[in-house]
């Protein structure tokens, strides 16, 4: 596969050093501008703080960029143009030339092409609500049960099903670690109510059930759940009247595929005044600290 790397990570590749992968339709498609442009900037900079490489990928006008330049974050930010890219768009939007966002799923199979074996995200796709007659399941929990990488994550997104996105983590054979809980974590909020994961305490632990996975000849993810700091969550109660008027509204506006998740989080922003964004943003950088001790211990 055909990898533009900057000098940046493709120096940390060769000397071993530790590397982040970062997804980019968090940026795009997740975040208005300015706010996903500061928020990819800080991300990155937590990164070289402390010793490791930012790698935020995305698709830049047909290529598959590993590690982008502060333009490419402004471009790929700014740009109406920007698609929203998974694993099924990756080979249209190289032919095609396009620029987009890479979501969970094509960020993974990018990423693992590149040799890097940690990545950050915010918060997971997964089984949407009425799936049962949608169909919409997001195609991150199909990446994540056939590449073997550290997923870190602030659960799924809560305007998904969580039961029923911790059910299909659970049939596709994907490793739950719930950080310092044992409870599935919901995006927005600390508490979901689901408990029974594996806790652990520390990135190091992570770190060796992912080893002890790549042993065994086992391809998926391990998924380490990060619940988001206390002091920047929205409780479960406050916000789930706005997801329902979200998902609502949704469906008056007959919005689906590709094009709900980023309609929903808009209209969130929208309806908190701004507030989700400011958790959105605090549970992303927190997952972000957390793969850098990660990816740290793995190096
Ligand atoms: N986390 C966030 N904001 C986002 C996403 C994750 O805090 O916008 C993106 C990821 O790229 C994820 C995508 O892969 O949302 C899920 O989209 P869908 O539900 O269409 O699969
Ligand atoms: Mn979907």
């Amino acid at each position: 596969m055909k990898i533009r790397f900057s000098a940046e990570v493709e120096s940390s590749l060769v000397a071993g050093m530790p590397v982040l992968a970062l997804e980019s339709t968090i940026i795009a498609h997740g975040m208005p501008h300015p706010d996903n442009v500061e928020f990819a900037l800080e991300s990155e900079s937590i990164c070289r703080q402390q010793g490791v490489v930012p790698a935020t990928i995305a698709v830049i006008k047909g290529e598959c960029c590993v590690g982008l330049e502060k333009a490419q974050i402004e471009f790929i930010a700014k740009d109406a143009s920007t698609k929203k890219v998974s694993r099924r768009e990756l080979g249209i939007a190289i032919a095609k030339k396009w620029s987009g966002g890479t979501t969970v799923s094509a960020t993974m199979h990018i990423a693992h092409q590149s040799g890097l074996s940690v990545f950050s995200t915010g918060g997971i796709g997964g089984v949407h609500r009425g799936a049962e007659k949608t169909f919409d399941v997001s195609q991150d929990l199909i990446s994540l049960s056939q590449i073997p990488m550290v997923v870190v994550s602030a659960g799924a997104k809560a305007v998904l099903d969580l039961p029923k996105t911790l059910e299909a983590l659970e049939t596709l054979g994907i490793p739950v670690l719930g950080f310092e809980t044992n409870e599935f974590p919901a995006f927005y909020s600390r508490n979901s109510g689901l408990c029974g994961l594996l806790r652990i305490e520390s990135p190091g632990e992570a770190a060796h059930v992912y080893r002890k996975n790549i042993e065994t000849g086992l391809n998926m993810s391990t998924l380490v759940v990060n619940p988001v700091p206390e002091k920047d969550e929205i409780p479960d109660k406050e916000i789930e009247n706005i997801i329902c008027g979200a998902i609502k509204y949704a469906r008056e506006k007959k919005i689906k595929g590709k094009d709900l998740t980023p309609f929903l989080l808009k209209e969130i922003v929208k309806k908190t005044d701004g507030r989700s964004l400011e958790t959105n943003k605090a549970l992303a950088i927190n997952n972000v600290n957390l793969g850098i001790q990660i990816s740290k211990e793995l190096s």
